[in-house]
């Protein structure tokens, strides 16, 4: 697919996806989403590719929501369309075999916000902002702000920050653990794609089970997370990269993991 309101680059073992809409400060409309969709399809179909980088383009946004001037249209039945096509996208995202890591480099509202709770990691530059302002607008959060922002902050912080409407700061929202580094604005990009050289230097499979492990953790008791937990550890242990990896460790030496 040709995109039009994206960039898609390819750093090897790292692709950054950058919303490319600066002049409505990168909001979301329908086309956007389906780039979104395709690229993250590319992403997690890649074998030469291990994380997905997330950004906006310029120095004022990452992703302001949704598009304003699209929601303003939105009849009942294609709202709720549209709606789980959005949750549809951010879903994916969550639930890739490889992390994503949103490198928020300004304004995170709305959908944008919760594009960035879809990521593994958020790293952020010290001018971003995060807010859920879709009451200001008649609005609840549509695409997931209302299930994954209490899963990451509790259910008090959430509801402070969905109730107001009201924006908080980079430094904010490190404290409550919405982010997980905060980062001069020009070294933004150079930390996520640090972060993301550092995972892709474990071996891939484990990273794969990790992320389903927690992720499918957080949404069932306890004990069945960890039997799954003893599942995915068993499922390691027949991989050519387990061998490798504690062969490679008895031997002193750097693993070459494979991903098999
Ligand atoms: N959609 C469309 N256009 C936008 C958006 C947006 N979300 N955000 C900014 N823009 C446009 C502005 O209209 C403006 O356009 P123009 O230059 O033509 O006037 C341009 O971007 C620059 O913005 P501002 O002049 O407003 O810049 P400021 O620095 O004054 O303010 C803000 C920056 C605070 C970010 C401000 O633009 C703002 O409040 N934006 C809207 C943020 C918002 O409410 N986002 C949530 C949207 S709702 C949502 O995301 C729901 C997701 C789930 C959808 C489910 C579907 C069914």
């Amino acid at each position: 697919m040709p995109y039009e309101n994206l960039l898609y680059e390819k750093r090897d073992p790292v692709a950054v996806i950058t919303v490319n809409r600066p002049k409505v400060l990168n909001a979301l409309n329908r086309r956007t989403l389906e780039e979104l969709d395709a690229a993250v399809r590319e992403v997690i179909a890649d074998d030469s590719i291990r994380v997905g980088i997330l950004t906006g383009a310029g120095e004022k946004a990452f992703v302001a929501g949704a598009d304003i001037n699209e929601l303003a249209q939105l009849a009942p039945v294609v709202g709720r369309d549209y709606g789980l096509y959005g949750q549809s996208v951010l879903d994916r995202i969550e639930g890739s075999p490889k992390p994503f890591i949103a490198a928020i480099n300004g304004y995170a509202l709305g959908g944008g916000c919760e594009l960035a709770l879809a990521c593994a990691l958020r790293v952020a530059s010290e001018n971003a902002r995060f807010g859920q302002p879709e009451v200001k607008l008649g609005l609840i959060p549509g695409y997931g702000g209302t299930q994954r922002l209490g899963r990451l902050v509790g259910k008090g912080r959430a509801l402070q920050i969905v109730l107001t409407g009201e924006q908080i700061t980079a430094e904010q929202a490190l404290k409550i653990g919405l982010v997980n580094e905060v980062v001069p604005l020009p070294d933004l990009i150079a930390e996520a794609e640090n972060l993301a050289k550092k995972i892709a230097a474990n071996a891939p499979l484990a990273i794969r089970f990790c992320l389903e492990a927690v992720n499918r953790g957080l949404e069932i008791p306890q004990a069945e997370g960890l039997f799954l937990e003893a599942t995915l550890f068993s499922l390691c242990c027949t991989t050519e990269d387990m061998k490798e990896g504690t062969k490679a460790f008895l031997e002193k030496r750097p693993a070459k993991f494979t991903g098999r």
